[in-house]
């Protein structure tokens, strides 16, 4: 097949054109409509043929000796070649083994993580699909993205979607807002990112334009990077994990102050009362004002009231980042930020009100419709067992225990099996010793990636998988412009496959290969699933695929659910108990849990560096999302590598704490607690709080024994969740202690692949 020169692709961090040269590598071009190119485009072109993509199917040397069985070995043996058929019949014979052994439920499908843009090749959905029809699988419920909020919202709000997939606009916040109080910020080098894919990047264009409205911005955060310059801001660099103690400070001030919106409250909310007995200190005797708030949060108490006077004279809009969610009590912030903005009654007024994830993700406050996109079709799990995503260690761990999710009581199933396809669990997980442990415990793992990833390198079987460069496919994001045509811009490296053609042959030697593939080749499916999709005025699929893209027509102005509330609540009542917002819930309380009780409260996480414990580990580490890689995703590529300091991954350190342990900048550290330890490259800046230092995640995880020669956070990070209510993923905070590294570390061997033997036949 000869392929064109150009060829347009899509992302979760844009739409690009790819073009290839005679020799087969390429270069990658910004999309022409794109203001705002992602600079994580400049990790594609040197990743496409790096030598640790996965180039044939390879076999865990002791699980090909032995047979399957739990092993620690994983991570630490070499593998071996073999071809295609005999990996495929390998791994049927093994699914249908475990099946008949120990029934579907014992296959552990959940399968998270963001893989690749692209509606038909999205390897979760294909998997599912698979294990669906192969009988069903235990699965995973929400993400690690927002697993606390998903869980808390739908009691608080109904819909968790009339917080996140219905803010308002930047627009109307340019309009009419006057104040933003952001907790965490609205990081700029997040909001590239978009699930699926974006092709005109606006966000730094609509932060530009606050700025030139003269919106002011209280930015809440350690980092005073979380929000660009030029913004009128003013910044309170808090102490990480207590955003609660200020919002609780901020709300008794309303309270005092008699500057909170009674009659908002009386109308639209329930259970203020009990907040407002909290905040008096009438159950528990401690008031929670701003001289209280102050003791926890670091900032001042004069600068707390002050704040709070401004909030109640201004349109102000409270906005709490995902990353505050992703903590130990992650439930607090987001409950505490949504009572706070209740008290000053702007919710469902234009600009007011609350938001979260304004600058976590790149479609948050985009006014784009929200467009259906064509997608595979779903085939229900009959298995129902399942486990919170976060939960993926102690399930391994502990067969049969019994775990709290949403008010209700379950057990882990015994896993036999793991079958993962585009995540990276040793990346996003946390306490990685502690998941290594975990992965020895079933009989086999199996993984289908494209690189040899740390979860690569500790599975029995691994499927060479094809990149988008090399495959078609359709993609767009929630709010995209654009539908793309995604063409193969090169052919397959190795012997990689699609997803799809490994999983379709895996059907076959089960004997459902027919109702998987429908009969269909993916260019067909890629076609079907246009087709039916697109409507009358669209065009048909050749000519959509010739013209690389589509332009999705602009929809209506949105009203979101709170402007429809605050219009009618009695016509439009939200879908909770009381059809108002719920700032006590009697649901929660109902549920008994010590650490998320009935309405927001301020609830010390068990790493406090109060805690006598937290002496030898003075420093709070925030491990958030990083500005040159999407997760773990290309860390190999140039623009990732330009950002390591001395081959490891960048560590955020104020002067004052470097100068206290002998730390010059670009020197190697290391980084630790009783978990674990990695290495790092000291990078000093005024602009981080002292006594926080921040290491982003996503370095690929290199193991040494306990050391973690790259600097992957999760190699410090704890495994407990959020709460027994959600069991959301806690990854963005850990206690830690940092010194200088002497002496000659450990060389990376992560960019390089694993020991590969070819089959002695
Ligand atoms: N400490 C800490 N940890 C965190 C977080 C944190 O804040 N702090 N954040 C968490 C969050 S929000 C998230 S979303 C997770 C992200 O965690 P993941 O989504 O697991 O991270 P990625 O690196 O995107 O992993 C996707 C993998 O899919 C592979 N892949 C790409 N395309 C394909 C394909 O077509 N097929 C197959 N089979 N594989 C493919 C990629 O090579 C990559 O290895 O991390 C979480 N972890
Ligand atoms: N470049 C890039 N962009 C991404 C991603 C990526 O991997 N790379 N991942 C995407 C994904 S999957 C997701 S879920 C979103 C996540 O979006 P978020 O969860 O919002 O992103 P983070 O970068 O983890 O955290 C944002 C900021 O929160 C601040 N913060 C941390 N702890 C605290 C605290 O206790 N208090 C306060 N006030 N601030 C705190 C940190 O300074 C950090 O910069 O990002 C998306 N965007
Ligand atoms: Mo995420």
């Amino acid at each position: 097949m000869t392929l064109p020169t150009t060829s347009p692709t899509t992302s979760h961090w844009g739409a690009y054109r790819v073009r290839r040269h005679e020799d087969g590598s390429v270069a990658v071009l910004p999309h022409p409509r794109d203001p705002d190119p992602s600079p994580l485009l400049g990790n594609v072109a040197g990743a496409l043929a790096h030598p640790t993509r996965v180039r044939a199917p390879a076999i865990r040397r002791g699980w090909l000796d032995h047979g399957p069985g739990p092993s620690d070995r994983r991570g630490a043996e070499e593998f071996v070649e073999v071809g295609w058929d005999e990996a495929l019949d390998l791994l049927a014979a093994e699914l249908a083994r475990v099946r008949d052994r120990y029934g579907n439920e014992a296959v552990y499908g959940g399968s998270y993580g963001w893989a690749s843009a692209g509606r038909f090749h999205h390897a979760q959905s294909q998997l599912h699909r698979f294990l669906a029809m192969f009988g069903g699988y235990t699965g995973s419920r929400n993400s690690y993205s927002l697993g606390t909020s998903l869980v808390l919202l739908p009691h608080l709000v109904g819909d968790a979607d009339a917080v996140l997939r219905s803010a308002s606009s930047w627009q109307t916040i340019e309009d009419a807002t006057e104040l933003i109080v952001a907790f965490g910020g609205m990081p700029a080098k997040n909001v590239h990112v978009v699930p699926g894919g974006v092709t005109r990047h606006r966000t730094a264009a609509r932060l530009a334009a606050l700025a030139a409205a003269g919106v002011r911005v209280a930015l809440v955060s350690p980092l005073r990077d979380d929000l660009p310059e030029g913004l009128d801001t003013t910044w309170y660099p808090i102490v990480p994990a207590t955003d609660v103690a200020l919002m609780l400070g901020l709300a008794h001030t309303l309270l005092a102050e008699d500057l909170h919106d009674r009659a908002f409250l009386d109308r639209y909310c329930t259970g203020f009362e009990a907040f407002e007995r909290y905040l008096l200190g009438r159950a528990d005797g401690v008031v929670k004002d701003a001289a209280w708030a102050s003791a926890r949060c670091g900032i001042a108490a004069a600068d707390i009231v002050a704040l709070a006077r401004r909030m109640a004279a201004s349109r102000t809009l409270v906005t709490v980042t995902w990353s505050l969610q992703r903590v130990q009590h992650g439930e607090q912030p987001v409950w505490a930020g949504l009572a706070l903005a209740a008290m000053l009654g702007g919710i469902g007024l234009p600009g007011g009100g609350f938001g979260h994830g304004y600058g976590s993700m790149g479609d948050v406050g985009d006014d784009g419709p929200r467009v259906r996109l064509p997608g595979l079709p779903a085939v229900p799990n009959p298995v129902g067992a399942f486990i919170p995503v976060a939960r993926v260690a102690d399930m391994l761990l502990h067969p049969g225990a019994s775990f709290r999710y949403d008010g209700a009581t379950y057990a882990y199933p015994d896993i036999r099996l793991v079958h993962w396809a585009g995540g990276n669990p040793f990346h996003h997980h946390q306490d990685l010793g502690r998941l290594r442990r975990a992965f020895a415990r079933p009989d086999t793992v199996v993984v289908h990636e494209p690189y040899w990833t740390a979860t690569a390198r500790r599975a029995d079987i691994v499927l060479p998988v094809t990149t988008t460069l090399e495959r078609e496919d359709l993609g767009g994001g929630r709010r995209d412009s654009h539908l793309i045509a995604m063409h193969r811009a090169v052919e397959p490296l190795g012997q990689a496959r699609d997803d799809y053609a490994i999983l379709a042959a895996l059907a076959g030697r089960l004997g459902f290969g027919d109702r998987f593939t429908e009969g269909r080749t993916a260019r067909q499916w890629i076609e079907h699933l246009y087709t039916s999709w697109r409507n009358d005025e669209q065009p048909s699929f050749e000519r959509f695929w010739a013209d690389g893209e589509l332009r999705l027509p602009p929809g209506p102005r949105r009203f979101t659910l709170f402007e429809r509330f605050r219009a009618d609540p009695a016509g439009a009542p939200l879908s909770t108990p009381s059809g108002r917002i719920e700032i006590a819930s009697e649901a929660v309380a109902g549920f008994g849990l010590p650490d998320c009780p009935g309405h927001p409260v301020w609830l010390e996480p068990d790493e406090w560096l109060g805690a006598p414990a937290a002496a030898r580990h003075p420093l709070h580490l925030i491990a958030d999302q990083p500005a040159t890689r999407l997760h773990s995703q290309l860390d190999v590529g140039e623009v990732s590598r330009g950002s390591k300091v001395a081959g490891r991954e960048p560590l955020t350190m104020h002067p004052d704490d470097a100068a206290a342990r002998g730390i010059a900048p670009d020197d190697l550290v290391r980084v630790f607690n009783d978990r674990g330890a990695c290495l790092a490259g000291a990078v000093l800046s005024e602009r981080i709080r002292p006594g926080v230092v921040r290491l982003a995640t996503g370095a690929w995880y290199d193991p040494h024994g306990a050391l973690c020669v790259h600097g992957n956070p999760n190699a410090l990070t704890a495994d407990v969740p959020s709460s027994e209510l959600s069991q959301g993923c806690t990854g963005q905070h850990a206690l830690v202690q940092v010194e200088r590294y002497a002496g000659d570390p450990p060389p990376l061997t992560v960019l390089r692949p694993p020991p590969i033997r070819k089959r002695r036949r």
